[in-house]
């Protein structure tokens, strides 16, 4: 039984156990949510006057706070209790206070009942399972390792390696002399033809090279090591290719995982790769995405752009430079015919400030020229993935002139064409999620059918499943996305069990302990965004227009609101207008805090002023809202809105000029997966204060370098703030100290030259790992694939019936 419920039934809480669940059983909703449990909760509290407490003092304190969701039925009560992150147990609480554990099975049955979509007479659901393909891979034991995979993997091999060395090593030498650039042979050539024989020729080598000058470069000795049976690739200097040897003598003597990890990182294997980011108006200039993808694109752009830098970098440390080597990177979009001014129709454009980054964008097949002519959206897109991951395989292998050597997808439909492009390709597959809508959207999947015609969640959720399982391996911002919190589940972690009512039932939808998950947050393009402090970089004439921009410049066009005194502090944030950025809640935090608007403006860089200029309906609303908001509080005077979509110079600078006026950055958002703009306004120098629903809570140590809201709590948050304001008004070093820490936050954790490191290197692991462990993996992909064909593609097919009489 669960320690927590024992725990309180073997206690005097046994009572206060009966009374809680008699305040339940009088509430209306019968499946209560951790937000309503311990609203009851409160109310219990309250009505029998009892502490409330969730502190080691109470038994039942303890349990309400670890209990996840409370489903009430007819035979009792069902409580789903997460007693450490990852994990999840069930029990049945009859009136008596009997206990039983409940299957996975009747849980997810429990649930369909609940929304009348229960069937037992009209046979069984199909029920999917992935768990057994993870019985080959090795899991993590404790939780808090989850998402350093990589880790847990290099000792794994390593540990392969020592105990089965014959096949091991003849496995790596395989693996070795597979490796060419452009039809040249690298590392291997084939004088050496057998593990042993590398083994002794590494020993010949490394003698040679030690007895070099070290930094003598290794052109000058190439043709030597030639001879023995070493091409390009081992090192630039004498020094490296000596270490590059060494390390892998290691291997094959005594194998460990620093060794393993250090050496498989620098093998030169990886030249061409693939983004994939379909869904569309992905460009540099004049588009952000469109909802929910601004961020993605912005975030896609500067991966390209640092992992090309990377791949050159990695390329002349590797010795490659006398073969030319170019490496390329392409990221894989949506050609948009109807593109409205931006380059969406255009095939090929080259990523600014590359050598050799391109976005290729592909169109989709005519179906129904009325949709696919359009922007389509990301709800809607999925009938026309496979046939687009069909023809954009053709124009990658045509533009690469071969085959990639990583795929790496962007959010769900972009991972479900990395997939299929990656099965047909052969080529190590790497997903991201951005934001997985399944948790974003409460009761998404309970209520799928209603949802459907809007949001054809049982595509995305079965799309997410498929690569979810399929992908060699996962990159996330954040632990959190993976597992979530002590109080809350992650994204991925929502995928573990589930119900589609009617459609099917998830028993163990992933494995969260695979090493598969890895957390590699992105960076912030440095070129844009740095602190404010570093004159010597910012244009003198820009700063004095955004300067103007932001607090008087009289523009009705663009900007509403004029300021009564542009001197107070601005309190700053900048956003799409989506319901979930919540500009409008801090606008309502400001208006409700007369003591906050004394001593601060507020302004706003958000979407469109107009209503008729907008065509997002969420955008819509927001902007109606904000305005009522401003006319109740009588705003007019205090804050400055500023409809405008600015190139990234000039977002750049205007974080920075705000950190001149000593303002402070908010990012109020019910809810943000990870959140960009926050490390941008921290690298200017802006104190900030964020949401502590989701990445920021990660991304900034509260106090520290920055401070959490909570932004459902107005009048809270508006505290905070002022504390922070009053705090600066005594102490004028206060605002300095928090605006460096912000910045060394920025510089030492989430820097686009740790992620790019970091993700190549966990390509070349997870590449080598999927080439020794082939068979293992097949009956899986195997599963995915009839899964593919069986539910989803069918699924797509309905909604492309749809489309065509759009
Ligand atoms: N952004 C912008 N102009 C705007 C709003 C946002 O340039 O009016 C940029 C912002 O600088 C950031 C990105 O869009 O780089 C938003 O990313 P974030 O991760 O914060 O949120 P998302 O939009 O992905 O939900
Ligand atoms: C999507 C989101 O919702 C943001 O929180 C992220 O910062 C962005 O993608 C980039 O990953």
């Amino acid at each position: 039984m669960s320690e927590l419920i024992q725990a309180v039934l073997e206690s005097e809480e046994k009572n206060d156990l009966r009374s809680f669940l008699s305040e339940l059983r009088h509430q209306d909703k019968k499946y209560l949510l951790r937000n309503d449990i311990l609203n009851v909760y409160n109310e219990y509290c309250t009505n029998y006057q009892k502490p409330e407490h969730f502190g080691s003092s109470s038994n039942l304190g303890k349990l309400i706070y670890y209990t996840q969701e409370i489903i009430q039925d007819i035979s009792g009560f069902c409580f789903i209790i997460r007693p450490k992150i990852a994990t999840q147990e069930v029990y049945r609480l009859t009136d008596d206070l009997n206990v039983e554990p409940m299957s996975v099975q009747e849980l997810l049955d429990l649930r369909d009942r609940l929304v009348n979509r229960f069937h037992p007479n009209e046979g069984d659901l199909l029920e999917l399972d992935f768990g057994p393909f993870y019985d080959y891979s090795p899991v993590l034991r404790d939780p808090k390792n989850i998402g350093k995979g990589v880790q847990l993997l290099n000792r794994y091999l390593s540990s392969k390696l020592f105990q089965d060395p014959k096949q091991w090593q003849e496995s790596l030498f395989i693996f070795l002399s597979l490796h060419q650039y452009n039809g040249i042979q690298l590392l291997i050539n084939n004088r050496i033809q057998s593990q042993q024989q590398l083994s002794q020729q590494i020993k010949a080598a490394i003698a040679f090279v030690s007895s070099r000058p070290s930094q003598e470069p290794y052109e000058e000795f190439r043709f030597q090591l030639q001879t023995m049976g070493f091409e390009p690739g081992w090192g630039n200097t004498a020094a490296r290719v000596q270490e590059s040897l060494e390390m892998l003598d290691q291997l094959i003597d005594s194998p460990d995982p620093q060794t393993l990890e250090a050496f498989i990182s620098r093998i030169p294997m990886i030249f061409r790769i693939v983004l994939v980011s379909p869904h569309g108006w992905f460009g540099q200039e004049g588009v952000l995405g469109r909802p929910d993808t601004g961020g993605q694109v912005v975030y896609v752009l500067d991966q390209a752009r640092n992992l090309e830098t990377q791949l050159q970098e990695d390329a002349v440390l590797a010795g490659l430079e006398g073969l030319n080597v170019q490496p390329k990177v392409i990221i894989l979009t949506r050609l948009i015919p109807n593109s409205e001014d931006t380059l969406c129709n255009q095939r090929l454009e080259k990523v600014h400030g590359t050598e050799n980054a391109w976005i290729l964008r592909v169109p989709l097949r005519e179906f129904n020229p009325n949709m696919t002519q359009n922007w389509i959206s990301r709800f809607e897109f999925w009938p026309y993935l496979e046939t687009y991951a069909i023809d954009a395989e053709k124009e990658l292998l045509a533009e690469f002139q071969g085959r990639p050597d990583l795929i790496v997808g962007n959010y769900s439909d972009g991972n479900l064409v990395a997939f299929l492009l990656a099965r047909r390709l052969d080529v190590t597959h790497c997903i991201i999620a951005h934001a997985l809508e399944k948790s974003k959207y409460l009761f998404s999947n309970l209520y799928w059918q209603d949802l459907e015609d809007k949001y054809h969640f049982s595509l995305q959720f079965t799309a997410d499943l498929l690569v979810m399982n399929a992908a060699n391996f996962i990159i996330s911002s954040t632990y959190q996305e993976i597992v979530g919190t002590p109080d809350s589940i992650g994204q991925y972690e929502s995928y573990k069990c589930f119900t589609m009512p009617d459609l099917y039932h998830v028993v163990n939808g992933i494995e969260l302990f695979s090493p598969k998950f890895n957390v590699v947050p992105p960076g912030v393009n440095e070129n844009y965004f740095f602190p404010y402090t570093r004159t010597e970089d910012r244009v003198e004439s820009d700063r004095r227009r955004i300067e103007q921009m932001l607090f008087t410049l009289e523009d009705s066009a663009h900007i509403f609101g004029k300021l009564d005194d542009p001197s107070k502090r601005p309190l700053f944030s900048m956003a799409r207008l989506d319901r979930i950025k919540n500009l409008t809640g801090l606008a309502e935090c400001f208006g409700q805090s007369q003591e906050l608007q004394e001593y601060c403006n507020l302004i706003l860089v958000a979407g469109k002023l107009r209503v008729e200029e907008s065509t997002d309906n969420e955008e819509r609303e927001e902007i109606v809202k904000l305005y009522r908001i401003i006319e109740q509080y009588n705003l007019q005077g205090k804050i400055r809105w500023l409809g405008v979509r600015l190139s990234k110079t000039d977002s750049g600078e205007v974080y920075r000029v705000i950190a001149d006026h000593q303002g402070i950055f908010v990012q109020p958002a019910l809810f943000e997966a990870f959140g960009l703009t926050i490390l941008e306004a921290m690298i200017s120098g802006l104190p900030t204060f964020a949401t502590q629903f989701g990445g920021p809570l990660e991304i900034i140590q509260d106090q520290v370098n920055g401070f959490y809201i909570n932004p459902t709590h107005l009048e809270e948050t508006a505290t905070k703030i002022l504390n922070f304001v009053s705090k600066c008004e005594q102490n004028p070093n206060y605002w300095y100290e928090v605006s460096q820490q912000a910045i060394n936050r920025v510089y030492s954790t989430y820097t686009w030259k740790i992620h790019s490191n970091k993700l190549l290197s966990l390509a070349r692991i997870y590449g080598f790992w999927n080439f020794i462990s082939k068979q293992n993996r097949e009956d899986l992909l195997r599963y995915i694939e009839a899964l593919f064909y069986l539910i989803y593609k069918p699924r797509a097919q309905q909604l492309l019936e749809q489309h065509k009489y759009r």
